[in-house]
């Protein structure tokens, strides 16, 4: 890490644009971060947690990486907006292949906003295996005033690989797509992260949920929390006890700290247990750190953590900028749910139909395909695409069909949090509730059966995900992509050779639709993969799930013969449904 860059234009207090350059060799390392087991994570430069990123407003941000897993990676910068350069955006299949093992790939990113940001491997269920850290992007003149500045991480920790908990996860033996749940929550990537605050002084504190699962509520005994910053947005200063952040959130706060030193404070961090479908015994969900201000005493404050009963409501912030949200050119539904798909495997998907990876990324097709690329059939039949006119100011509403609740992420943009209700979202607008001077943010939490209303720009020409937070979802499916603009794309910029390179080192094709082929001839895309229509409703599907798998320990055998063959095992999911649907089952 070469980090003179920053530190000598901070120190001296320039404004001029410097170039900070990061080198990461991405490597395995062994860690035991929450004292219970020693475990093998993805770390830069054999070290673990990753060095936090700083840079300033105005600078550029040069990442050289070095993949040196023997498998393969990608690095997206959550929430920043890569106008103009939407291939330094990170998710594999989307803008870019994945980096292979033994290769570089280096990420170049013009800082033009500032906040507290973070970035993560956006390949597989990476970042879960310890490939996440702390993007700070500084502001010459910060609005609020505070002392010190403080990066704040909490975190889910598993003591599997990701691999292994995707492959029981995405399995024909887990239809209910219950959920690997977590083995402890990190404050900071440790299990002893301890603060220190000093009397009088004032902390902007940034918390950054980089989970890959649950959510967490956080508050600090005996101190009010005033929310400065959401998600990269400015606010005005709001006043609260605790507040939530679910994977992929950002908050900032400032803390006054108290006049005298006669007590020390913990700082609770409670997580969501409600997502959980089993609830560990030895699994501790609230996870807390010493503030002290006297470290010579034990005398703490007592508890005032409330946990999920917060009253904590994002969509009343203020933002500091009022908002203007015109509107809508275009408008597009979507709702989301889960089931058993004809792969057999429980899977998370928009309007019915799971998302699959392209084998071409969506940019380069974009970028490559001339006229045709204004065709959203090219982006292949499962990539969820929706075609999005340059500087449409556009509508998506999203309803959630599911028993859960879910964080959605949009790359490229934040999003006006313009209305919610709930059930579903039917047009009329009386059913819902609407804000007049709404937040915007990248990173929004949909809770059980109920919609939102988000607005935005389509101002950013470029393919951008949209896609739940919660790694296990995205994998499964959950996610869509929102095509902006290709024509304005193609006249503006050109994918650097790098893009290229990268896809054909791993031996993937670098252009052509999704298929990899040219024209509209999309046969070999990745398809196939839906609802069975079998006549019964989701619904129906939903409550049965529970009695399938008493089946399936039965059919079992059946399945596992029937694996190579996703026809037959479709065919055994489905048998093992009518099995389960008999009256003496
Ligand atoms: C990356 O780190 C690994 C492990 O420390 C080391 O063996 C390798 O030589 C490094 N590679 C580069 C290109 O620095
Ligand atoms: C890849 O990056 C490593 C580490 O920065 C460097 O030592 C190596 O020379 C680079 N390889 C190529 C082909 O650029
Ligand atoms: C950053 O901005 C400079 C100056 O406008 C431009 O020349 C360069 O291409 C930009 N780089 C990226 C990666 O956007
Ligand atoms: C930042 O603040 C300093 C000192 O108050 C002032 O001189 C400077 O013009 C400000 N810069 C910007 C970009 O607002
Ligand atoms: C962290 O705390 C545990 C006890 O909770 C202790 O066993 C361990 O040694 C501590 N680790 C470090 C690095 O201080
Ligand atoms: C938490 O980690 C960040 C880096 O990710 C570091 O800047 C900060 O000082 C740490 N805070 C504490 C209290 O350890
Ligand atoms: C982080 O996000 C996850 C997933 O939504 C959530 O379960 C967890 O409670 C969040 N943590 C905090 C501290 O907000
Ligand atoms: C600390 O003392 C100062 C001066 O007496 C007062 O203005 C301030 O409100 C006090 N702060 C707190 C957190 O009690
Ligand atoms: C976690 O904290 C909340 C709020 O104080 C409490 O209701 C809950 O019982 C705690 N859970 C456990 C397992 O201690
Ligand atoms: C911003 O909106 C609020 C109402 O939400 C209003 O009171 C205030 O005057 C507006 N400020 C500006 C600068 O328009
Ligand atoms: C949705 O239901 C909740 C709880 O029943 C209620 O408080 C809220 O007002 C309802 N929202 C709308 C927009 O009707
Ligand atoms: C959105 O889709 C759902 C599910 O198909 C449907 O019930 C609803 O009426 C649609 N809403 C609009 C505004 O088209
Ligand atoms: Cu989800």
């Amino acid at each position: 890490m070469r980090f003179l860059a920053f530190a000598l234009a901070a120190g001296a207090g320039l404004t001029q644009a410097a170039r900070v350059i990061y080198d990461w060799n991405i490597t395995y390392v062994n860690v035991n971060p929450d004292n219970l087991f020693e475990r093998q994570v993805v770390g830069v430069n054999g070290k673990w947690p990753l060095p936090p990123i700083h840079v300033n407003i105005g600078d550029t941000l040069v990442i050289n990486t070095h993949n040196n897993l023997d498998i393969p990676t990608s690095l997206h910068s959550h929430g920043l907006f890569q106008n103009n350069t939407p291939w330094m955006d990170g998710p594999v299949g989307v803008t870019q292949c994945a980096i292979p093992p033994n290769y570089n790939l280096t990420y170049e990113i013009n800082i033009t906003q500032h906040g507290s940001y973070w970035i993560h491997s956006h390949y597989m269920g990476q970042y879960m295996d310890g490939l996440r850290g702390p993007l700070i992007l500084h502001n010459v003149n910060e609005t609020y005033k505070y002392d010190e500045d403080v990066i704040v991480t909490v975190s889910d920790w598993y003591h599997q690989q990701s691999s292994d908990n995707l492959n029981t996860f995405l399995s024909v033996y887990n239809p209910t797509g219950a959920e690997p749940v977590p083995q402890s929550g990190l404050i900071n990537d440790s299990a002893n992260t301890t603060f220190t605050f000093t009397p009088g002084r004032t902390y902007r504190l940034r918390f950054i949920n980089m989970s890959g699962f649950s959510t967490f509520y956080l508050s600090i005994d005996g101190h009010a929390l005033d929310i400065i910053e959401v998600d990269g947005v400015e606010t005005q200063r709001t006043t609260v006890d605790s507040f939530y952040l679910t994977a992929a959130q950002r908050i900032s706060v400032i803390v006054t700290a108290k006049n005298n030193t006669d007590l020390n404070y913990y700082m609770h961090a409670d997580m969501a247990v409600d997502m959980f479908d089993t609830m560990p015994p030895d699994l501790n969900p609230n996870i807390t750190a010493p503030i002290y201000y006297n470290t010579n005493h034990q005398n703490f404050a007592p508890s005032q953590d409330i946990g999920m009963a917060s009253t904590f409501d994002d969509f009343v912030l203020a933002p500091l900028v009022n908002a203007s949200v015109p509107e809508p050119d275009q408008s597009l539904n979507l709702t989301f749910n889960f089931d058993v798909t004809t792969d057999g495997t429980n899977r998370g998907m928009f309007n019915e139909l799971p998302y699959l990876q392209p084998k071409v990324p969506t940019l380069n097709t974009m970028l490559g395909m001339g006229n045709l690329s204004n065709n959203v059939d090219v982006y292949g039949p499962q990539t969820m695409a929706f075609m999005m006119k340059h500087l449409d100011f556009i509508e998506v509403a999203v309803s959630n069909f599911d028993a859960g609740n879910h964080p959605f992420h949009l790359h490229g943009h934040v999003f006006y949090m313009v209305g919610r209700g709930n059930g579903t979202w039917t047009g009329d607008r009386s059913q819902a509730e609407w804000f007049s001077n709404p937040m915007s943010r990248d990173t929004i939490l949909i809770n059980s059966l109920t919609f939102v209303v988000l607005r935005f720009r389509a101002d950013n020409p470029g393919p951008w995900f949209f896609h739940c937070h919660i790694d296990w979802h995205l994998e499964s499916g959950l996610a869509a992509t929102f095509i902006v603009a290709p024509d304005v794309a193609q006249q503006r910029m050109t994918l650097p050779q790098a893009f290229k390179d990268v896809c054909t080192a791993g031996g993937n094709p670098a252009e052509g639709n999704a298929a990899g082929k040219q024209g509209l001839d999309l046969s070999g895309a990745p398809s196939g993969v839906t609802l069975i229509y079998d006549g019964f409703t989701a619904k129906g599907k939903g409550a049965m799930a529970a009695c399938i798998l008493c089946a399936l320990i039965g059919m079992a055998s059946i399945i596992f013969y029937a694996l190579s063959d996703p026809e037959k095992k479709a065919r055994a999911i489905a048998d093992a449904k009518l099995a389960a649907d008999s009256p003496d089952s």
